[in-house]
């Protein structure tokens, strides 16, 4: 390890390189066999998302609804990467995300992951395990990532916002195009049942009824004093002060830089867009997604 705390944490900084057609970095792909080869459990339960699209917001819910009452010390002595891991992370100094996933003691399993549709392990789909997919609007999406890879040293550096924004419209993300993951889950809901497509617009608008369609489609019919836990735990200031999600433990993140829970808003995109950006991107946005029924909200 160098005795310069910046230089040993920007030459963690990878490249991104094309993985049988998608951007990622070594960290997501080092692993890869395991990955490939993990076996789920029928009672899994997989949180899918394209990165900073609510996936924290998401797990937090699943594990509160699934164990806020039978395991309440979970919340305050376990962060949120520990209880739910990430399936394909192998970073340096941190547990490889798939043998904490191996290794979690409860039932059902919660596993986050940000690989597109192609890449899930086969044996998610093979056990019929249930998916709970969010999408949040390109535009905020963009930006959240933006800010995300300025803090995290775990991703390729950034860059300025212009040659972000456009490396994103060409899909030379870590994990991909944001266009082809968001419409790759929704064309696998058409044929895949137990997969819940969700909007990170409609949470914020309407947590309860939400977290109602949520619990329908997992089985759950949680207490009023567990709804009463999640009104309070779920909002965006609680979760920003709260160490166990708010990632201001996990060294890769530098949350002086620009904090894990930054907004929390839709429509802060217009805080970074200029107008000649918003346009191109507006065009650009059109012939990539064609899909009339896949429709995002980008105002609050
Ligand atoms: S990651 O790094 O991919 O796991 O990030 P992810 O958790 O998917 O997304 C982070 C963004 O989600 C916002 N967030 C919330 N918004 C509103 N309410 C609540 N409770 C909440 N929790 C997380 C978080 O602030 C990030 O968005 P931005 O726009 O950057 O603030």
């Amino acid at each position: 390890m160098s005795d310069n705390p910046q230089k040993t944490n920007s030459s963690l900084r990878p490249e991104l390189f094309d993985f049988h057609g998608i951007s990622m970095t070594h960290y997501f792909t080092d692993n890869w066999e395991k990955i490939q080869n993990f076996q789920a459990r029928p009672d899994d339960i997989l949180i899918a998302t394209y990165p900073r699209s609510g996936t924290t917001w998401v797990s937090h819910i699943l594990d509160l609804l699934h164990f806020g009452q039978t395991f309440p010390e979970r919340q305050t002595s376990i962060p949120i990467y520990d209880r739910v891991p990430f399936l394909e992370l192998a970073f340096p100094l941190l547990d490889l995300g798939v043998d904490l996933a191996e290794k979690l003691p409860t039932s059902p399993r919660l596993i986050k992951s940000h690989l597109p549709i192609q890449f899930v392990p086969k044996s998610f789909l093979e056990q019929n395990c249930k998916i709970v997919y969010v999408a949040r609007n390109a535009k905020d999406n963009v930006v959240s990532y933006f800010h995300f890879e300025r803090m995290n040293v775990g991703d390729p550096e950034p860059g300025d916002w212009n040659s972000f924004l456009h490396r994103f419209m060409e899909g030379k993300m870590v994990f991909g195009s944001w266009y082809d993951h968001v419409n790759g889950f929704w064309k696998k809901k058409q044929t895949y049942p137990n997969l819940h497509y969700m909007f990170y617009e409609d949470m914020l608008k309407d947590t309860e009824l939400e977290i109602d369609k949520l619990c329908s489609f997992l089985g759950l019919s949680p207490s009023e004093e567990e709804r009463k836990l999640l009104r309070s735990e779920l909002k965006f200031d609680q979760m920003k002060k709260n160490d166990m999600v708010n990632y201001s433990l996990l060294p890769p993140m530098d949350v002086k830089v620009s904090p894990f829970m930054r907004k929390g808003k839709v429509g802060d995109w217009k805080n970074h867009f200029t107008v000649a950006q918003n346009d191109e991107f507006d065009k650009d946005y059109k012939k990539k997604m064609m899909d009339p029924k896949l429709q995002f909200c980008t105002e609050a």
